[in-house]
């Protein structure tokens, strides 16, 4: 866990072993109190030098161990010890130095670091703070400002922004471990005092209550409700104007608040739920670490729509060629300029050049004969999106691979349409495609595993969460979304308003409340889709009673609102008003009220007052029900997919899990007797009706999330 040698025969030089971040489980810690004493009783040890095995200091707290009680030595005397000991130790950083890794390296007297590796305090984001000194030893470095800045984003810095705040003494692009010990022999002879950070005053600015007050509106604006980032500006604050001993106490009384909090239970979830989604499996035996991606070096997008022009932006920027394809001299045009705009704004931002010259713009499909892989981003039609997929089969050669960005529709039917089903596969992104980290990789039943691996791949090289889901409409976000949205209009029909429900979902956390989001997204989609399915149009039975379709209840309140051509956002009005049309500023819409209000007196609805809880049950359970249906369907393989799903997809709040692990945290019993109560009171909404596995896990005790997938695995897959 740590290796112990005597180099330069006066150098203890300590590399913690623990692949692969070494984090400091209790076996490392143990192993650093016993080389530290080691090396401090050793009359022959004149300096220590610690650093990491494999190119990284140290990724922090072993975030794994969080769930049990507390072994082995704890972190805060071992830290205070090795900063207290009579004998300079030398910080080697390669790689990462984060959270305790990083706090290790504040209490050595010096820092070296590789001018690759990244550092910083990221506990914020797993809902703690950094207690192992980290909120009272970063402010006595560099002062109030940055450290705040630092501790209550949890953001990583570079080695040379870390120079730049004075944190560490020496950036090189040699073996930082190799110069460290260079540097730990002509430190032998120095005074250690004023290199102990502890023992630093804090530089305090005169104005710390204003800037402390600034800072928590920021946060408090920022990160609606999230606790961590307001208990990491208490202790700081704690560091201003306490010695280190008490502020350390006042650290710890902090963490303690957070610790067994459900927010650090559902961000520690998060952490683990986003690296497990890229493991994805098939029932065949294929999966991540047995299947080889090809290699992907030249691609193709048909249609420069807002999805095809983000989706090459995407591509562009980590290096791969990119031909985009339109149908029309204009649009091509409009969508290279726009293309070209995105880049140069993107490489500005990242101090890069645009990658221009990876861009060719044709109107042709016959230069695609050539590509790795196309990805088709045209009209979400099936028919046209069949002629699309015939059309790249005879071009194609045929190795490419052939995707599909469609976020919803019939994977396996498009794949049928060509001369290599084997090679089709959906690709499903996110708007704006640049910018959301989503991908939803949607497996036909006849893509193949290096198919599979290849979309996977691909997405983690364009930085996005990659997740794996079987094919059925709307995949796993967008048929999820269909209950969420029928409860919110539902509870419109009962008395709520657009901006009630909003409020209730944004005061939860969510990024956006329901109505809000559908104005940005635009409600004309929805309305073709229901028209399409014959929800509304000469197909529906005249008999029908204007409240019901296909045997279920019917809001037809959203195609009322379309009817008067609102919307959203792009024409200025939808479920609410807008400056302008593409405005931003949502007002609530007093012709809004007025319709619900003559949509209830038609159909003899008295408004009845819905509280938040309810909004938030109803919506979220549904949310959470369907979840349980697609894991029962196989279309996720697991509740942390789903999770993933909509952490990244669907601004759901990384403090409340996602909808399944907020259904575990309030717990499925409670979920099952809800939905229990609501579907009585709604029999003609069959998505309230609790799913066969959520009852199937309350009658087994309601297990943990994590072990959800041992009641699934008997079910069929889609996978
Ligand atoms: C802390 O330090 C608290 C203290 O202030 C106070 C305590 C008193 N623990 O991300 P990757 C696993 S809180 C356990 O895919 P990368 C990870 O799950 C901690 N496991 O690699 C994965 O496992 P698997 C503050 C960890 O190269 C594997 O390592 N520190 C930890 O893309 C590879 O991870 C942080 O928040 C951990 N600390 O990125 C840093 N870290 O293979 C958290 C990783 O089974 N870590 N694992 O799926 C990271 O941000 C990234 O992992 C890192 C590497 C940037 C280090």
């Amino acid at each position: 866990m740590a290796r112990y040698e005597l180099v330069k025969r006066s150098v203890a030089l300590i590399t913690l072993t623990n692949p692969p971040v070494n984090a400091l489980s209790s076996a490392v810690r143990h192993a650093i109190a016993k080389s530290m004493e080691h090396a401090l009783n050793d009359p022959k040890v004149k300096a220590v030098v610690i650093c990491g095995e494999n190119g990284r200091f140290c990724g922090g707290a072993d975030i794994r161990e969080f769930a049990g009680p507390l072994r082995g030595p704890p972190l805060v005397p071992l830290l205070d010890a090795i900063e207290a000991g009579e004998k300079p130790v030398v910080a080697a950083i390669e790689g990462v130095a984060l959270g305790g890794g990083f706090e290790l390296a504040l209490v050595c007297h010096y820092r070296i670091v590789h001018f690759k590796a990244r550092l910083g305090l990221p506990e914020v984001t797993l809902g703690i703070l950094p207690a192992a000194g980290g909120t009272q030893r970063l402010p006595r470095l560099i002062g109030i400002p940055a450290a705040l800045e630092l501790i209550t984003t949890g953001r990583h810095i570079s080695a040379q922004e870390a120079l730049k705040l004075g944190i560490v003494d020496q950036v090189t692009e040699q073996n930082a471990c190799e110069l460290a010990v260079e540097f730990a022999l002509r430190a032998v002879a120095k005074p250690l005092s004023s290199r102990r950070v502890s023992m630093l005053t804090t530089p305090c600015p005169p104005d710390l209550d204003a800037l402390l007050e600034a800072v928590t509106m920021q946060v408090k604006r920022k990160a609606r409700g999230v606790m961590a980032p307001l208990a990491c500006i208490q202790a700081v604050r704690a560091a201003a104007t306490m010695p280190y001993s008490k502020g350390i106490k006042r650290e710890s009384e902090l963490m303690a608040t957070l610790f067994n909090s459900g927010q650090a239970r559902a961000l520690q979830y998060c952490f683990f739920a986003q690296r497990t989604a890229g493991k994805w499996t098939l029932p065949s035996g294929a999966q991540w670490n047995n299947s080889k991606p090809r290699e992907i070096r030249s691609a193709a997008i048909i249609g420069l729509g807002t999805m095809g022009r983000g989706i090459v932006v995407s591509l562009a920027r980590v290096g791969i060629s990119v031909i985009a394809v339109e149908s029309e001299k204009k649009l091509l045009e409009t969508g290279k300029q726009m293309v070209i705009g995105m880049l140069e704004r993107d490489a500005k931002r990242r101090g890069v050049s645009a990658s221009l010259n990876l861009l060719k713009f044709t109107l042709s499909l016959q230069d695609l004969k050539d590509v790795d892989l196309v990805i088709e981003a045209v009209f979400e039609d099936m028919a046209l999106k069949k002629r699309v997929f015939q059309e790249l089969s005879k071009v194609c050669r045929p190795a490419t691979l052939l995707c599909t960005n469609t976020s919803g529709l019939d994977v396996d039917a498009l794949a049928g349409v060509t001369d290599r089903p084997h090679l089709v596969v959906g690709m499903h992104f996110f708007s704006p495609a640049h910018v959301m980290k989503l991908l939803e990789v949607v497996c036909g039943p006849r893509s193949s595993s290096e198919t599979i691996a290849t979309a996977m791949s691909l997405g983690k090289r364009m930085g996005k969460v990659s997740v794996a889901v079987g094919n059925c409409p709307g995949f796993v976000g967008n048929r999820m979304l269909k209950p969420y949205l029928d409860q919110a209009t539902f509870l419109l029909e009962e008395g709520a308003t657009p901006e009630q429900i909003d409020k209730a979902l944004e005061d939860f956390g969510f990024a956006m409340g329901v109505f809000r989001m559908s104005d940005l997204a635009g409600l004309d989609v929805g309305w073709r889709v229901r028209k399409e399915s014959g929800l509304i149009g000469p197909d529906v039975d005249p008999k029908n009673p204007p409240r019901r379709r296909q045997g279920r209840r019917y809001c037809p309140i959203p195609d009322m609102v379309c009817e008067q051509g609102r919307f959203g956002q792009k024409t200025g009005r939808g479920w609410y008003m807008y400056d302008k049309p593409g405005g931003t500023n949502a007002k609530p819409d007093p012709l809004i009220q007025n319709l619900l209000e003559m949509y209830r007196s038609r159909y003899g609805i008295q408004p009845r007052n819905i509280s938040d809880q309810e909004i938030i049950e109803r919506c979220l359970f549904a949310l959470a029900n369907e979840g349980f249906r697609i894991l029962e369907d196989g279309i996720a393989a697991r509740p942390e997919d789903i999770d993933v799903i909509y952490l990244f997809g669907y601004g759901f709040p990384r403090h409340g899990g996602g909808p399944m692990f907020y259904a575990s945290m309030v717990g499925l019993e409670r979920v099952l007797e809800r939905l229990e109560h609501y579907h009585q009171a709604h029999p003609d909404v069959p998505h309230l009706e609790p799913s066969p596995l959520l009852k199937k896990l309350v009658a087994c005790g309601s297990p943990p999330v994590q072990k959800w997938r041992e009641h699934i695995k008997t079910m069929h897959s889609h996978l």
